[in-house]
């Protein structure tokens, strides 16, 4: 990542926080370094008093215990059914502000928080910013361990180079959700989102994948120049 990236990120994020974060709110709290800068404003505003009353439903282990540490707090779905504004991270944002995410593992509870919260504002720095889903990063998809293998053959007859997701040490990549992901890559990227999520979904075994086609309200994007530029 260049310098610049995570200077970026820091100023989408932190405008986001302070345009779109109201006292009150509940939030659904992204995963990813983007989101990471969106918890350290979260956590700056409550110490101010700036705000007040606000607290987040986690959609990872990972964020859960950033937010925990830095005193932002915690809801569950026991808690609330709908929330506010959901913030989060992403891979791709095409011209129509659909977005491949899940690089992060966390796709799946990404996309629950992200479908019971009443607006999407997607934070990123420009490189994100593609003329097609599919061009800059590979579409995750997650799916159960049983029957793992059988997935492989089927995507590539969709013309995917499907590849399991590994960690360092070479073992399959578990999800939060004790899951296994193929990351998709397309050749010509993706031409048709609809159709590839609804084939994909429907295959028995897929739990998820990490198309979010009409989810995003706005998209913050953080420019290399240090400006920032939103999206509706
Ligand atoms: C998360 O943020 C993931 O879905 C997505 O892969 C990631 C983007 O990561 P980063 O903000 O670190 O670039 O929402």
């Amino acid at each position: 990542m260049g310098d610049w990236q995570s200077a970026a990120k820091r100023a989408a994020a932190y405008y986001a926080v302070d345009h779109f974060v109201q006292s009150g709110m509940r939030l659904g709290l992204g995963t990813g370094s983007t989101v990471a800068f969106v918890l350290e404003r979260l956590a700056q505003r409550l110490q101010t008093g700036d705000l007040r009353d606000i607290a987040g439903i986690p959609t990872s282990e990972a964020t859960a215990q950033r937010a925990q540490a830095l005193g932002i707090p915690l809801l569950s779905f026991d808690d609330v059914q709908s929330l506010d504004l959901c913030i989060d991270g992403a891979d791709e944002v095409d011209p129509s502000l659909n977005l491949v995410k899940g690089l992060g593992g966390a796709l799946v509870r990404e996309k629950i928080v992200a479908s019971a919260s009443r607006s999407m504002v997607v934070v990123v720095d420009e490189s994100k910013i593609v003329p097609k889903l599919g061009t800059r990063a590979p579409l995750p998809v997650e799916v159960l361990t049983f029957g793992w293998q059988l997935h492989e053959a089927w995507l590539r007859s969709l013309g995917v180079e499907p590849v399991l997701r590994r960690t360092a040490q070479g073992e399959p990549f578990v999800s939060d959700n004790g899951n296994y992901i193929y990351d998709c890559h397309f050749p010509q990227g993706i031409d048709d989102p609809m159709r590839v999520e609804a084939a994909i979904n429907n295959r028995p075994g897929v739990v998820e994948n990490g198309l979010f086609l009409g989810y995003a309200t706005q998209v913050v994007i953080g420019m290399e120049s240090g400006d920032v530029v939103v999206k509706r």
